[in-house]
Formats: C-alpha cells, sequence, structure tokens
C-alpha cells in the first residue's frame, strides 16, 4: 500500500514532467466569490510574543487527508505535531480523481479551507485566483520561517513567483518540491540494465550508443541471457512509451524528459517545442531502429500501470527505462528479490551512463521545475492563522518535523546514528515490519511540504547500495553533462493560447515507431499539431518571451 502510494505520488510527478505544456483542461469558473481585493502583505511581528499562544484550528485539502486524519483512531505523530504547534488540523478531503474539480467549485463558491493543495501554477485558475483575490499572497518578509525563507530563495523558486518574470513579483503559493533545486533532477530519466545478463552474452562493455544497445538488446532476445535453454526473453521493455525519451538525449535534448521547448536551429532564436526539431526527427529514426531489430518490447506502445515493471523484474527483459532514482531502484529491487530470492538486485543491475549527443558529441541531463504541485492559502484567512500556517511549513521542512512526519517517534520507530537516521521498525507477530502508516496515519500524508525526491540521497528507507548507485550516477553527471538547453520559465508563461500544448512524447514516439515511414509520420503529425494551435501558441510564446527577456 506504501508503495501503491509512493508510486501514485511518483507517476503524478512524472505526469507533470511530460505534460508541462498541456494546461489543466479543465473548465474555467468565472463567477468569482465576493472577497475582498488582493489581500494586502500583513507584517506577521503584530502577533503576540509566543506565535503559538492560542489554539488554532486549520482546515486543510489535499489528496487523501481523510485517511491520514480519522477521528477517534490513535496516532501519536498526529499529537505530537499539533500539540508542538498547538493546532488542529481539520481535514477536507479530496482524491487524485476530483481535487481539481473539487477546489474549483470551492474557490468558485466562496468554500475554500484555510489552505488547500493542487497544481496550479501557470494555469488560468492561478492568474484569476491571484487576481480576483480568491488566494493570499505570502509575506514579504518570511524570515520568521527559516525553513520556508530558505526554500522560497533556491534554485530556480523564482518562476513561483506572479507576475513571471516582473522584479516585483511575490508568492502566492509554497511550491511542493520534488526537488530543492533543478539540477537534482538528474536520475529521474534512466537506464537500468541486468549486469549479469551482460555477463551471460559475453558483452560486458557498457553500451555508449544506440549501436551498441542494439546489440546488447538483440543479444538478450537471441542468446538466452537467462539460460533455461528457451528464447523466451525480450531485450527493452520500459514503464510506458514516455521513458524512452532517454534516447532522445543524443538526439534532441530537448526531448529528454519530455517536451521542453527549445530554439529552432533551423530558425535560429525562435521558440519551438523540442519534438520539432530535426534532431527530433533523427532520435525518433533510432528508436524506430530499435524496434525494428527486434530490441524493443513489442508491447511497449500499450504497456498499462506496472506491466512493463513486472516483466523485467520477473526476469522477462534486460532492461528497463524509466527513473534511476534510489526510491524507483528499490522498489524494482523489491520486486526482482520476491522473484527471485536467492539474488540481491543491486548485484545484477547497472544503470547507464547516457549516450554522447550525435551531433555536438555532448552529455545530457534532465533539469526541471524543482515543484510539483503547490499549496495556497485562502484569502480570507486572518494574519495569525497564516502565520501558523507558515509555522507548520516552516517545522515540517525542518529536520525535527521532517523526520516525525515520516519516519515516526525518535527512539521509537528510529534512532540516530551520527548524521545517519536508522529505522527500527516494529513487527507483528508474523516478525514482519509494520509500516509506518500503519501505526500513525498522519505520516500518510507526509508530503504535505516537499515530496520524496527532496532528500533522496539521505532517505533511510531506500536500500543503501543502490542509493549509492544512483548518487554515483547523478555525481557523474553533474561533473560531465549539460542539463538540456531549454528555459524552465517557458511552459509557465501566461499566454492564452496555452491549453494548445497538448502533444505528448508518448503519442508522437508510438505513432512514428509503429509507422512504415518515420519521417513522413513525424512531418504529418508537426503539420497537423501546428494547424490545431501550436502555430498560434509558438508566436505567443516568442512574443512573450521578446518581452520578458527570455532568450
Ligand atoms: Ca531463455
Amino acid at each position: 500500500m506504501k508503495n501503491l502510494k509512493k508510486t501514485a505520488v511518483f507517476l503524478l510527478a512524472v505526469a507533470m514532467i511530460f505534460s508541462v505544456l498541456a494546461g489543466c483542461g479543465t473548465q474555467q469558473e468565472n463567477n468569482a466569490p465576493e472577497t475582498t481585493s488582493a489581500a494586502s502583505t500583513q507584517n506577521t511581528s503584530t502577533v503576540a510574543e509566543d506565535p503559538l499562544k492560542d489554539h488554532m484550528e486549520i482546515s486543510l485539502a489535499m489528496w487523501g487527508i481523510g485517511e491520514a486524519l480519522v477521528e477517534g483512531v490513535q496516532d501519536a505523530v498526529r499529537d505530537q505535531l499539533f500539540q508542538k504547534l498547538n493546532i488542529t488540523i481539520k481535514p477536507v478531503n479530496v482524491t487524485w480523481d476530483d481535487y481539481t474539480q473539487k477546489i474549483q467549485v470551492w474557490a468558485a463558491s466562496s468554500q475554500l479551507p484555510n489552505m488547500f493543495a493542487i497544481d496550479s501554477i501557470g494555469t488560468q485558475n492561478y492568474k484569476n485566483w491571484i487576481e480576483q483575490g480568491i488566494v493570499h499572497v505570502l509575506p514579504d518578509d518570511l524570515s520568521p520561517y527559516p525553513e520556508v525563507q530558505k526554500m522560497m530563495n533556491g534554485n530556480g523558486m523564482d518562476i513561483y513567483k506572479y507576475p513571471m518574470g516582473d522584479e516585483n513579483g511575490k508568492f502566492y503559493a509554497i511550491p511542493r518540491l520534488n526537488h530543492f533545486s533543478v539540477d537534482d533532477w538528474s536520475t529521474d530519466n534512466g537506464m537500468q540494465v541486468r549486469k549479469d545478463w551482460m555477463e551471460n552474452v559475453g558483452i560486458t562493455k557498457e553500451p555508449e550508443n544506440m549501436d551498441e544497445f542494439i546489440e546488447l538488446m538483440k543479444a538478450f532476445v537471441e542468446k538466452d541471457p537467462d539460460q533455461n535453454g528457451k528464447k523466451d526473453t525480450i531485450g527493452l521493455t520500459c514503464y510506458n512509451a514516455d521513458w524512452l525519451t532517454w534516447f532522445m538525449s543524443a538526439y534532441e535534448p530537448g526531448m529528454l524528459g519530455g517536451i521542453n521547448w527549445v530554439k529552432d536551429p533551423e530558425n535560429s532564436g525562435q521558440w519551438i517545442p523540442a519534438f520539432m526539431t530535426k534532431n527530433a526527427l533523427e532520435g525518433l529514426k533510432a528508436i524506430k531502429k530499435l524496434y525494428d531489430a527486434g530490441g524493443l518490447d513489442k508491447d511497449f506502445a500499450t504497456l498499462k500501470s506496472e506491466e512493463g515493471r513486472n516483466k523485467y523484474a520477473a526476469n522477462k527483459a534486460g532492461a528497463y527505462a524509466h527513473d534511476v532514482t534510489p526510491s524507483t531502484l528499490s522498489y524494482v529491487a523489491q520486486q526482482f528479490e520476491k522473484n527471485n530470492p536467492d539474488k540481491k538486485y543491486k548485484d545484477v543491475v547497472t544503470v547507464l551512463k547516457p549516450f554522447k549527443n550525435v551531433n555536438d558529441g555532448q552529455y545530457y541531463r534532465l533539469i526541471a521545475n524543482p515543484a510539483w504541485s503547490e499549496t495556497y492559502i485562502n484569502a480570507k484567512t486572518d494574519d495569525k492563522k497564516i502565520d501558523r500556517i507558515l509555522r507548520l511549513f516552516d517545522y515540517v521542512l525542518g529536520e525535527e518535523g521532517y523526520n516525525l512526519i515520516h519516519f515516526g517517534i525518535e527512539g521509537t520507530d528510529w534512532k540516530k546514528d551520527g548524521d545517519k537516521i536508522v529505522l527500527t521498525p516494529k513487527k507483528d507477530a508474523s516478525g514482519n515490519e509494520i509500516p509506518v502508516s500503519t501505526t500513525y496515519p498522519f505520516t500518510k500524508c507526509g508530503f504535505i511540504a516537499e515530496w520524496s525526491g527532496t532528500r533522496q540521497w539521505t532517505n533511510p528507507s531506500t536500500e543503501p547500495e543502490l542509493q549509492k548507485m544512483s548518487s554515483d550516477l547523478n555525481d557523474w553527471l553533474q561533473a560531465n553533462a549539460k542539463p538540456i538547453p531549454t528555459d524552465l520559465r517557458v511552459p509557465l508563461l501566461d499566454v492564452p493560447d496555452k491549453d494548445k500544448a497538448t502533444a505528448k512524447f508518448q503519442d508522437i514516439v508510438i505513432k512514428c515507431v509503429l509507422s512504415n515511414d518515420v519521417e513522413k509520420t513525424w512531418n504529418d503529425l508537426v503539420k497537423e499539431y501546428r494547424a490545431n494551435g501550436y502555430d498560434k501558441l509558438i508566436e505567443e510564446i516568442n512574443a512573450k518571451c521578446a518581452e520578458l527577456g527570455i532568450q
């Protein structure tokens, strides 16, 4: 269950990368409630001497919070947190399916809770809520909340100011970070390969380009890498076709991790979505070559939920395109070790370095905006309560609060060994570890202020060797690879036709690879996308970039 949840959260983060341009695509509610005009920035120093003196009830809408805060259920983590901050959080439940719709309705009918979580940055909702005074601006002076202040001053955080690019812009939300920095996305796209299978087929050198990769995948199909005497294995599978963007860094780095905006090499100076460049076509042709050689899972276009990962963990495929973060590697390891009780995943896996770009000879690494989703404060919330909300965030972003809501009670569920946290999980009668979320339901909403990727290199719940493998690759990428050539502000620009950015890598790669003529299919697709809104969008984006000096 915990893993399912992690996966759900993770998938949403991934969905964000791949659809960062797609906008929210939902109906706008234009009947604004009667609220005050955009609230002014209040100085919180007027709060009484002990800022926690008065007890406060804070209502919060966040995914699954109804399961994390259940009345009458014992929960020492919740109690400790509430006591520390002298608060009660009143859960206003939303699910992953209904949150956007519910929050839009509440915003339009003045029924918003004190704070709510949603992914609205850069959408019409975001703009409307700010302009119509539905959400509260954060105080200019965040110094009473040092952890919040430190986060908001991080690399890449300026894009969360409104209006974006305006030097007088202000924060209207607390971004929920995936990573503390744009650079920390480096392992969120990667390639896992069975090292033991490489040895079994007599290829021990890791592939460094597509031709070598194809050769290895063919060997995985033809040379019985699992040594059972049957031709029953496939080469590469993937979580789904979106993850094949990993190959694109060798052709069009702007396609690594999805469709980023890049400068058109054929029309210098113009911003275009990366799938429209000739280099993107070269990358699609390369993936087609892999497919035609029999090296790619024939079902790559239809893989659902965990099918691809299950195949790989069940020894049906020798390579797996997904991410190579500690949490995903650990999750694959759990599945793999269930299927192979006599093996350790860390001993049979290697994570590949990216292939050099065929045009400029560079390695590229993924960067992305640091946050997925944000927490907003209802504009009707009074200043004392806003202060308390910010103190809550300050606490859970800090070490003590973070450890409490992720690992449980110090001394009972974990202890410190030097700088490291050692988990000491309780066991049930049969000796199985009891998940911390069973003992303390509140930990189910441990993502109140940040996702699990922020502290991935130190997280004690992932396997240390796999964590190191991921961390070593990150070190290598930071030293040797260039960030993908994009400007992360572009997809967040406020332009009228933003919702027309509907192209997805998955759709494009599936159509191209399954066609007989990649070039014709790609040309047709580009033409179609241009006619259906991209031409206008590209014009608007370039005008806006010119206005804001984004070059
Ligand atoms: Ca076999």
